[in-house]
């Protein structure tokens, strides 16, 4: 066993010298991820047949219950294991009340906003936004450049993407995403379904990546990493981009090249126009937001749309859009 700890190293140095991904890093993330690589089995001996029972807070749960019967019916998870682990997770009583905002009550109006937007803006265009942007591209320059060309994707949206989320690694999140994911499949309406989806893939991605699924944590939502990827994202487009064998979002590298693999997949057009300011309303391309001092009116294009898959708000989109020609005209 050692002998193969000491051929991961040297895999793993060997990686890091040619990629020179992981050298000098703009900032210094708190690892929310596993630094060993033991399995979901190495938990889950097979000769525990005896069901341990499910205790802790879901105890009585039967869509719990029900759940763990899917996954060891679908994919072959060990029911003892899987008892043991739901007995440790906890119901999240903020993730609730963030799920579930008071109601919205009137009808829709019909232009945005007054103001809206440059508050919106005002978070995410600031001069610390456009100097750390511009020190994370420089620190992640050959894995930027890298990411840029393999994937199609101007280099200065991959930065402002992972500026927007997560203040370049700074804000990765502090909630455990299995406590997450666990509150908002069983214990809210609204998206259930979706997050019990979420939750059947972070279990496989657990299991696929070698992670311990109490350890990782992420957004109150369950999105993980300096991209905020949610785990059936993480399983289809996360990428291994610094080769050393772990698909892991909490690293630059590795995040830099997934981002550019979720735009490239959501079909971002390299050198191609993103949005341009113009007057008024004129159809279906254009696009309102309520600044301060009256309308902005914007004539946005497919890659404008294709910011929108990341996150569906036309203000986050234009946020990441600005974020990004900023930190371009300071870097170069
Ligand atoms: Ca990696």
């Amino acid at each position: 066993m050692k002998n193969t700890g000491y051929k991961r190293l040297f895999k793993l140095a060997l990686a890091l010298a040619l990629t020179g991904c992981a050298g000098n890093p703009a900032v210094k993330t708190d690892a929310p991820y596993p630094n060993n690589t033991a399995t979901i089995h190495d938990h889950a001996p097979e000769y525990q047949t005896q069901s341990l029972g499910l205790t802790g807070t879901y105890a009585n749960s039967l869509a719990v219950q029900n759940f763990i019967r899917h996954m060891v019916l679908e994919h072959h998870f060990s029911e003892s294991y899987l008892n043991s682990l739901f007995s440790k997770a906890k119901r999240l009583d903020y993730v609730i009340r963030l799920e579930n905002p008071p109601p919205d009550f009137g009808p829709k109006p019909a232009h945005p906003k007054s103001g809206g937007w440059t508050r919106y803006r005002q978070q995410f265009i600031t001069e610390a936004h456009i100097n750390n942007g511009v020190a994370f591209w420089s620190n992640n320059a050959d894995a930027i450049q890298k990411a840029s060309v393999t994937y199609g994707v101007d280099p200065e949206y991959i930065v402002a993407i992972i500026g927007v989320e997560t203040f370049f690694g700074r804000n990765v999140g502090k909630t455990r995403i299995l406590d997450a994911l666990t509150t908002l499949a069983f214990d809210t309406q609204r998206r259930a379904k979706f997050f019990t989806t979420e939750l059947e893939n972070y279990l496989l991605m657990t299991r696929e990546e070698g992670y311990e699924p109490l350890q990782p944590v992420g957004s109150w939502a369950g999105a993980m990493g300096l991209g905020q990827f949610m785990p059936s994202s993480f399983r289809r487009l996360a990428v291994d981009f610094n080769n050393d064998g772990h698909r892991n979002l909490w690293d630059q590298c590795d995040a830099v090249g997934s981002v550019a693999h979720y735009f490239a997949r959501n079909g971002w057009q390299r050198n191609m126009p993103v949005a341009e300011p113009t007057r008024g309303y004129s159809g279906e391309s254009t696009i309102e937001l309520g600044a301060t001092n009256g309308s902005e009116y914007w004539r946005v294009h497919p890659n404008f749309k294709v910011i929108k898959k990341y996150n569906n708000s036309d203000k986050y989109a234009m946020a990441v859009h600005q974020l990004a020609l900023a930190i371009k005209q300071r870097h170069l």
